[in-house]
């Protein structure tokens, strides 16, 4: 009985050493659903969700899917001066004013469908996730993002 446990726990080590490693090294991934009701390319239904929504501290890959029949999308990641403030906005132009934002990276102009990655390394605090083709940051095309400690 004694040898049997004990072999089944140099088992264990052993499968813990191979993939002790892999665990530390993951990205945090996050599915970004980049969706719309546009058949005829209206604006209705604009909606980006984030799963999960709060994550920890560190490296985190954003895996988005743009959902739409029609329309292509982004993700941009935004880190707002505080959670509160809407972002500066060009009602011309429909879009905000990335310039004036803090902008850490984006999956830009994904087309109808398709998929794509970004890998950042982010601090605690508040984010959004924006897409910021014309109209669609209005239309609610955005959400939040937590980084916690
Ligand atoms: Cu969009």
């Amino acid at each position: 009985m004694k040898g049997i446990s004990r072999n089944v726990l140099a088992t264990a080590s052993t499968l813990l050493m191979l993939t002790g490693p892999q665990v530390v090294l993951a990205d945090t991934t996050v599915n970004v659903s980049l969706e719309d009701a546009s058949e005829g390319g209206n604006l209705a239904g604009m909606k980006m969700t984030a799963s999960p929504d709060t994550v920890k501290a560190g490296r985190i890959t954003f895996h988005a899917t743009n959902k739409s029949q029609a329309l292509v999308h982004e993700v941009m990641v935004v880190h707002p001066r505080t959670p509160e403030a809407s972002l500066p906005y060009d009602e011309k132009q429909a879009e905000v004013i990335e310039k004036r934002i803090t902008d850490l990276g984006e999956i830009s102009d994904l087309p109808p469908g398709k998929s794509g990655s970004l890998s950042v390394r982010l601090k605690a605090g508040n984010y959004l996730l924006i897409c910021n083709q014309p109209n669609h940051y209005k239309a609610g095309m955005w959400t939040k993002f937590t980084v916690t400690h």
